[in-house]
């Protein structure tokens, strides 16, 4: 322990461990949530890597009780013996080594990684204490770890038939100092993908921080089509099977599954090495070009092709498409602000290439396929073109009356978007309290009546032309679907202010639907707010307190000093019920309103969401409105 190498080799340890610690957003993005739930994601994506080279198939992740997780593998084990040059064990230095990992296999290069693809000693530099055992050539090994740093040497402990590798860890909260807890959905959602993108392999989530374990089981032998399958649940889709292209080039290896569904919205996923490439590159622009090229192809041999003086663009192709891109390369340059678009050039042309070719074959095999998929871009570039015209006519009519601003509109007086709201009201009559109660500096009222377009079940072209949603794309100033442009945002702020009851839930989620599918970069960037009306007025003699659920109403009620049968408590039915100066008050004033900011942390669980509320199949509808009873009646989301 004291030879010179080792202590010259503690010096490496340290300033690695070191560089980690102080900067640990630079090795897993943040310390918030994210940065938590990508230790988990470090740590799996090296049991994938060794499911990947072929011998480990079942993967098992432990959320144990105190922020505790532990994660199993069934693979080779990670070696133990002594590292020639280093006199260390191979599992140590795996352990506190940045990028060790990939020194012992040369042959096979890294397909899966998480983000930052940077090993199994960061996690363990940013744990309070980690514990490795690993089961290989007839025995158990063990050995621990505080804040990165060995406790004691690699031990051999008993025999054992089994292989395999355990890691388990205590992130360190003066790191992770917002939260060290887990979130099971979070987990389940990426550990459900990886699955989807590694057929054949089995991966457990397992809750045991419950007093009744929660486990659910991935294990997809369908792979990406079977995610395809998995995302176009509960929607009517255009042909029974997902469409499954594969194939191999210059050592980078090409999978697409596809399937149109009858909606009008396109999901799309790529993933490179199982990242997921939310920001696109070279690999997805390859499948896109070659996707419409081969429709613009079936379409000159089609019915339809005397009556389209255009060709089908992008979007038309697209509508109602899942898909989903897997490709692993081996040297992926990863570009983009979040470091999420695939930059290699070379990508482009393979992935063009292969799905040109085989999505023909297929076509060709397949006529009725094509035929539906044909009638449907058809429509879609129909209803395009429609859309284009319905927006010149806005434009046209908009350049007529000074401002451009729908009638209905209280605008306000500052011009700086970023300190503007809009509060777009459900009713007349609370419209006309808010436009009375509010500050009318930076605070725009628009109010809303009757009923609502369910975009989920209507054409561009139709939303567009809707005279309940016109105002609000007009108000807000930056367009609607394709065009959209947030940086011509007339409001940084956009509330929606409706009744808590079934009326107003329902106006909340139809504006929600319309926001999600035509500017989603609204929900994206954070700009959408739900109001949150007091549902109790509580006053007595000459005071008033307003409770924004049951729970609170009983805690005020406890500092109440009072004898309670002189306190008056009133059970708000609406908006309209309040005069303009409680609705300020209560709900419109930046110091004591409540808002609920919403925000899209998944785009897959959203659209699921969005499809099961608003979609066209009841059944999934009641079911998810009869598990999320409690849920729906706080949220109305
Ligand atoms: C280095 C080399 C080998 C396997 C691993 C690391 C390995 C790491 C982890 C992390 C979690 N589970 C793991 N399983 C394996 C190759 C071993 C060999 O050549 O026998």
């Amino acid at each position: 322990m004291t030879s010179p190498s080792y202590s010259a080799n503690n010096i490496t340890v340290l300033k690695g461990l070191e560089a980690v610690r102080k900067r640990p957003g630079m090795y897993i993005g943040s310390t918030g949530p994210d940065g938590l739930h990508h230790l988990v994601y470090e740590v799996v994506d090296n049991c994938i890597d060794e499911a990947m080279a072929g011998f480990c198939d079942k993967i098992l992740v432990v959320l144990e009780k105190n922020d505790i997780v532990r994660v199993e593998d069934n693979g080779r084990g990670i070696p133990v013996d002594i590292h020639p040059g280093e006199g260390v064990s191979a599992l140590e230095l795996v352990l506190t080594r940045l990028h060790a990992g990939g020194k012992f296999d040369k042959g096979t290069y890294k397909v899966s990684g998480g983000l930052h693809g940077v090993g199994v000693s960061v996690v363990n530099a940013l744990s309070s204490w980690m514990e490795a055992w690993v089961s290989r050539d007839g025995y158990d090994h063990f050995q621990k770890y505080e804040t990165g740093l060995p406790v004691d040497p690699v031990k051999r402990m008993g025999e054992t038939e089994k292989r395999g590798t355990t890691i388990r860890w205590l992130a360190d909260s003066s790191i992770f100092t917002e939260t060290t807890t887990y979130n099971f959905d979070v987990l389940s959602t990426r550990l459900r993908e990886l699955a989807f993108l590694n057929s054949g392999i089995s991966i457990i989530l397992r809750d045991e921080r419950l007093s009744v374990p929660k486990e659910l089981v991935f294990s997809f032998e369908g792979g990406i089509s079977h995610f395809v399958t998995y995302l176009n649940e509960n929607k009517t889709v255009l042909h029974k099977e997902p469409i499954y292209i594969s194939g191999e080039r210059d050592e980078i290896i090409v999978e697409v599954a596809l399937q149109y569904n009858d909606t009008y919205s396109e999901v799309m996923l790529s993933f490179v090495n199982d990242i997921n490439t939310r920001e696109g590159g070279t690999h997805l622009v390859g499948f896109k070009s070659a996707l419409t090229r081969v429709l613009n192809e079936f379409l000159k041999s089609s019915k339809h092709a005397k009556k389209m003086e255009d060709s089908l663009s992008g979007d038309d192709v697209r509508e109602g498409l899942t898909a989903v891109l897997s490709i692993k390369v081996p040297e992926p340059q990863f570009e983009g602000q979040t470091k999420t678009k695939l930059g290699n050039s070379e990508v482009r042309g393979i992935v063009d290439g292969l799905v040109n070719d085989q999505l023909t074959l297929y076509f060709e095999q397949n006529p009725d396929v094509i035929n539906q998929i044909i009638e449907k871009s058809v429509l879609a570039a129909k209803a395009r073109i429609a859309a284009r015209q319905a927006r010149d006519a806005t434009r046209r009519k908009s350049a007529m009356d000074s401002s451009g601003l729908p009638g209905k509109l209280a605008d306000c007086s500052e011009k700086d978007p970023a300190q503007c709201e809009i509060y777009i009201v459900e009713g007349d009559s609370a419209g006309g309290s808010a436009k009375m109660g509010r500050n009318r500096r930076f605070q725009a009222i628009l109010p809303l009546w009757g009923k609502m377009l369910n975009v989920e079940k209507t054409r561009i072209d139709k939303v567009i032309g809707n005279d309940k949603l016109q105002p609000v794309i007009s108000s807000l100033g930056a367009g609607i679907g394709e065009s959209f442009d947030v940086s011509k945002l007339r409001y940084h702020k956009i509330i929606i202010m409706a009744d808590a009851d079934v009326d107003g839930s329902h106006i909340r989620t139809l504006l929600l639907t319309f926001f999600f599918r035509y500017m989603t970069d609204l929900v994206k960037g954070g700009f959408i707010y739900l109001a949150m009306p007091p549902l109790y007025k509580i006053s007595w003699e000459r005071n008033i307190l307003y409770a924004y659920d049951d729970a609170e109403k009983e805690r005020l009620m406890k500092t109440i000093d009072r004898d309670p049968e002189k306190v008056n408590i009133q059970r708000y039915k609406g908006l309209g019920e309040m005069n303009p100066d409680q609705l300020w008050e209560t709900t419109m004033n930046p110091d004591s309103r409540m808002m609920m900011q919403v925000t899209l942390d998944d785009a897959v669980e959203a659209d699921r969401t969005f499809t099961t509320l608003m979609g066209e199949h009841v059944e999934p509808r009641r079911k998810f409105i009869e598990d999320n009873a409690v849920y729906v009646s706080n949220l109305d989301v």
